[in-house]
């Protein structure tokens, strides 16, 4: 049986740290946050902010330390702009911020509510106040989109989530211009069956850049009789070829736990979109929205995770892993026919 292991996450006492009640303005709720850690060392939440009428839009908020404090914009930061963007009809949602050193500017790319349903769109920003914005650059089904920080073999690459009859899975596109993306890979697949991350996963906050890989949190969604249940788990993926999967775990290791994360508009999720890095290039704070109606914390360390990630069965049952970067990879389900199965 398992040994009992320490928690990677480890909740902050201020949770929820921000909540609806702070908002300068009427709003239903705020969550699912992409961060950032500005050069002066402000953190930054980029919320998602959802109004009366159940439509979303963005909203920054700063803290010195991260934690509490929080100067929160008066105004929305960056709303839907339908009449230039039509696919931002519904709303915009659930941002994730990477700072390109290329660009000099932070790129963020969110969710487009769509009439088709969720696509991925795409802005940059140097200030999270002027934004350029390069329209819808995955047509829906698509969701849980980040662009990576620098270019993979001289093109931008861009993880995200299509859906397919078959089941949620990570995909990974290629561009040299941000804005046309082809090179489609399959990055991670949901498991199927009784699996915590059966059917539907997706990218959690931006993949971390380690000596040994990207370390990639993901979200899986547990389907029951009673809904939902929104959990974390952790895969490695190689750092010249990021569709190349070295490890992946087993288990979660993060999920609703608190009453903010089991009661809310939608029970029994945590959605993290953002998290900043310490300069002990350690500690790791990653935000994320509790059951679609606040926003919370918790703290970690990185290298903890690459060590969890080492001790998880199959890591251990699939090592050494020899990858010939055909695309064969050491965290497909083992147990299920490469086809799936089992799912209709
Ligand atoms: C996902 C996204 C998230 C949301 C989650 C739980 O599909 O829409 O924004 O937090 O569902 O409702």
């Amino acid at each position: 049986m398992n040994e009992r292991q320490p928690e990677l996450l480890q909740r902050n006492a201020h949770n929820p740290i921000l909540t609806a009640a702070q908002w300068p303005y009427r709003v239903n709720s705020v969550f699912n946050p992409g961060a950032a850690l500005l050069p002066d060392g402000t953190t930054l939440l980029l919320c998602r902010v959802e109004d009366m009428r159940g439509h979303s839009h963005l909203c920054a908020a700063r803290s010195a330390n991260g934690i509490d404090d929080w100067r929160i914009d008066a105004r929305p930061t960056l709303m839907p702009d339908p009449e230039r963007f039509p696919e931002e009809v519904w709303g915009i949602e659930d941002p994730r911020i990477t700072f390109v050193d290329e660009l000099g500017a932070y790129a963020i790319v969110y969710t487009a509510y769509t009439r088709e349903g969720p696509g991925v769109s795409l802005a940059v920003t140097e200030d999270f106040e002027r934004f350029q914005r390069y329209g819808l650059v995955m047509q829906p089904d698509d969701k849980d989109a980040v662009l990576l920080p620098h270019r993979i073999a001289g093109d931008w690459a861009l993880i995200h989530r299509p859906v397919s009859p078959h089941g949620s899975d990570m995909w990974i596109s290629y561009s040299t211009d941000l804005q046309h993306w082809g090179r489609h890979k399959l990055m991670l697949e949901a498991r199927r069956g009784a699996w915590w991350d059966a059917n539907k996963i997706g990218l959690a906050s931006p993949p971390i850049e380690t000596a040994e890989g990207w370390l990639v949190i993901y979200h899986g969604v547990r389907q029951n009789a009673a809904g939902s249940i929104y959990r974390l788990g952790l895969a490695l993926f190689d750092l010249h070829a990021p569709e190349v999967c070295l490890r992946r775990g087993d288990e979660w290791f993060f999920g609703p736990g608190e009453p903010y994360e089991q009661r809310g508009d939608v029970d029994n999720v945590v959605f993290p979109c953002g998290h900043t890095i310490a300069p002990d290039g350690d500690t790791i704070r990653l935000y994320y929205g509790g059951a679609d109606t606040s926003i919370a914390v918790a703290s970690g360390s990185i290298r903890s995770m690459l060590e969890w990630l080492e001790r998880q069965p199959s890591a251990r049952a699939t090592l050494p892993v020899t990858h010939d970067h055909t695309g064969e990879s050491a965290c497909v389900d083992r147990g299920m026919s490469a086809s799936g199965g089992g799912v209709t």
